[in-house]
């Protein structure tokens, strides 16, 4: 099992998509083990985007994640990290594939509704600093025998 850090950006917020986007991850049988809705404090965007610092979109992106709500959410399942960043495609919404997220719902590069983690590393990075303080919950999910077969595992 992998958990994966997801977050419905501010434009998914503010578009009114949060419930049709949480519903893509539950219809695929994934489970939310963590769900924080929040303003992200400065220094937290600034952290969360490290990588980016000193881009020409850095200083709007921050503006942009800070600028409103977001949905932050941990989501676990077998190989869950590539199954949620396929389901919510190419970056920017305009090359997404119809059917992904961003394909369906997006027509930006730096509005794409968005984020999940890109690979292990960032996962367990994205999920320290977001839900470090807490808040995840472990618990058996009952859907878990019939969204996989025993040879899945
Ligand atoms: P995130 O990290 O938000 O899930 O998006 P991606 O993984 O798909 O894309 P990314 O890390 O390359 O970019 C992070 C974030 O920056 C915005 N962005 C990106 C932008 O506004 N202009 C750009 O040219 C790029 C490359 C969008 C997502």
């Amino acid at each position: 099992m992998e958990t994966t850090l997801i977050i419905l950006k501010p434009d998914a917020v503010q578009r009114g998509l949060m419930g049709r986007l949480i519903g893509r991850f539950e219809a695929k049988g994934l489970q939310f083990v963590g769900m924080k809705y929040m303003m992200v404090p400065k220094g937290l965007a600034e952290k969360h985007y490290a990588e980016h610092a000193g881009k020409p979109f850095y200083d709007g992106l921050i503006g942009f994640v800070t600028s409103s709500p977001v949905l932050v959410m941990a989501i676990r399942g077998i190989n869950a990290i590539a199954v949620c960043r396929k389901l919510i495609g190419a970056t920017n919404g305009q090359k997404a594939e119809p059917g992904t997220i961003r394909g369906d719902f997006g027509m930006s590069g730096g509005y794409n509704l968005i984020h999940g983690s890109d690979s292990p590393e960032s996962a367990e990075r994205e999920l320290a600093l977001w839900f470090g303080d807490g808040g995840l919950i472990d618990f058996k999910s009952t859907l878990e025998e019939w969204v996989y077969d025993p040879s899945d595992y």
